[in-house]
């Protein structure tokens, strides 16, 4: 299959291009390097150091005799985006090419902003051109269990039956989402359903839970082919950056009671889920969602696992409930599906002492590179309004510019 991977220099893009390359599919990859721009504006970088997308692509050449090609640009540009899909002629597009870090999309206006735009706008030039050029192509996008929140009620793969005043419809599930970021999930979700029904497009949504874990059968093949692994308050995932915080030997940030509950999913899963999805197409027309998570964890169980395994490697891992800078249920109800992708044949990796203990050694092995004032949390949902105004209004594309 020709596949057309998008953000494909990401945590997860460059491990899934390697691996649908593997499999002998024809892969070609989209990224326009913003997300190692973005690390300018804090100087973070991942903790893992990462080779150039090119030199990836040619380590990957030269260990497994494969071979990816990589477009650099901007999904929001459509001159750029247009002939690379009228040319390359996908069969399938996996779209993963947005900004996805909740807090950084709750920094300010500017960074709210750019976010939807960044992630609306590149979705929806997606979209054309798929329905201009490659009309029997099937979209694979990356939309979050975010998009939910935290329903009192049973959470489902993204419809929902109601009887209303006697009558019944299966209807789009209720969106509750908590941040701009997954506000941008939900807007893109409402466009491809609609782009599915008017244009006769074929969409997978795969609303997914958090992932964690470094390793995948192609990475571990030489250490050029690493995938980041962020651990700061702005990028970093919740369980990554436990395991860097018990390696530093600082308190793991656990944001007020602990009790947010969500979907989690080993990387590994992630790339069998979207194979899954890209050997069994959704039907023309049709614009499907599943959930993309494997366990649910609250992030005090996370913790508690991490204080647990850290105690088998000498480490003495204390718990701090920090503030919640975030504004959202620190206790609630929380079931959600996930039938859908383990009909499909998903053997879930679950999250166990011998994973949390193989990712522990990886963040050991680059401990030096964490910087510890990365690592407390830094924007707060209440004030990303009021903040002081630049003196000139730049862009976030001309600043990154500037940084780079
Ligand atoms: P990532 O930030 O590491 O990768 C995204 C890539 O997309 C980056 O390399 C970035 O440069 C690129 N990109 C962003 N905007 C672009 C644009 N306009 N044009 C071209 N390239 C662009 O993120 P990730 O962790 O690999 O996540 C990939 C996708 O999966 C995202 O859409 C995210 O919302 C979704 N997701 C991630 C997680 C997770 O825990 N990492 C969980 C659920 C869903
Ligand atoms: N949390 C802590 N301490 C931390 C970091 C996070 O308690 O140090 C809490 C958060 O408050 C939240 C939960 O852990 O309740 C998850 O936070 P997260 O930063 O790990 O994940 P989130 O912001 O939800 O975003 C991540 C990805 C995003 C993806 C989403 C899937 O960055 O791209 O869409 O996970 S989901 O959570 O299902 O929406």
């Amino acid at each position: 299959m020709r596949i057309l991977v998008l953000g494909g220099d990401g945590y997860l893009g460059w491990p899934t291009a390697m691996q649908l390359s593997q499999r002998g599919h024809d892969v070609a990859v989209i990224d326009n390097m913003a997300r190692r721009a973005w690390d300018h504006e804090f100087g973070a970088e991942s903790l893992v150091p990462i080779c150039s997308l090119q030199e990836r692509i040619a380590v990957w050449e030269a260990v497994s005799g494969k071979h990816i090609v990589a477009h650099v640009g901007d999904l929001t540009d459509y001159t750029f985006l247009e002939p690379v899909i009228k040319e390359f002629q996908p069969e399938a597009i996996v779209h993963y090419g947005e900004q996805r870090a909740a807090p950084y999309s709750m920094i300010d206006r500017r960074h709210a902003v750019f976010t939807q735009v960044n992630n609306i706008v590149g979705n929806l030039n997606v979209l054309y051109a798929m329905a201009d050029h490659v009309p029997d192509c099937h979209l694979v996008k990356l939309g979050t269990m975010g998009e939910y929140g935290t329903p009192n009620i049973d959470i489902e793969e993204g419809f929902i039956t109601i009887t209303h005043k006697g009558r019944t419809d299966t209807l789009p599930y209720p969106k509750q989402p908590g941040s701009f970021y997954h506000l941008s999930k939900v807007h893109d979700s409402h466009n491809i359903m609609f782009c599915c029904k008017i244009w006769g497009i074929r969409a997978t949504d795969l609303n997914q839970g958090v992932v964690y874990g470094v390793d995948t059968e192609e990475i571990v093949q030489d250490e050029r082919l690493r995938t980041r692994f962020d651990y700061d308050g702005v990028f970093g995932t919740v369980l990554n950056r436990f395991l860097v915080q018990a390696v530093a030997g600082m308190p793991l940030t656990v944001y007020g009671e602990g009790g947010q509950t969500r979907g989690f999913l080993d990387v590994r899963d992630t790339l069998a889920c979207v194979e899954l999805a890209l050997l069994n197409p959704a039907e023309k027309g049709e614009y499907r969602v599943f959930n993309q998570f494997t366990e649910q964890f609250s992030v005090l169980d996370l913790a508690n696992s991490v204080k647990e395994v850290g105690k088998e490697f000498g480490l003495n891992v204390t718990i701090n409930n920090l503030p919640n800078p975030r504004v959202e249920k620190e206790a609630h109800y929380y079931n959600a599906a996930n039938t859908h992708l383990i009909d499909l044949g998903l053997q879930p990796h679950y999250l166990n002492d011998t994973l949390l203990e193989s990712v522990l050694r990886i963040v050991q092995r680059y401990q030096g590179h964490i910087k510890e004032s990365l690592i407390l949390p830094s924007v707060d949902w209440r004030s990303t309004v009021n903040q002081p105004a630049p003196d000139v209004e730049v862009t976030l594309e001309e600043q990154q510019v500037g940084a780079k």
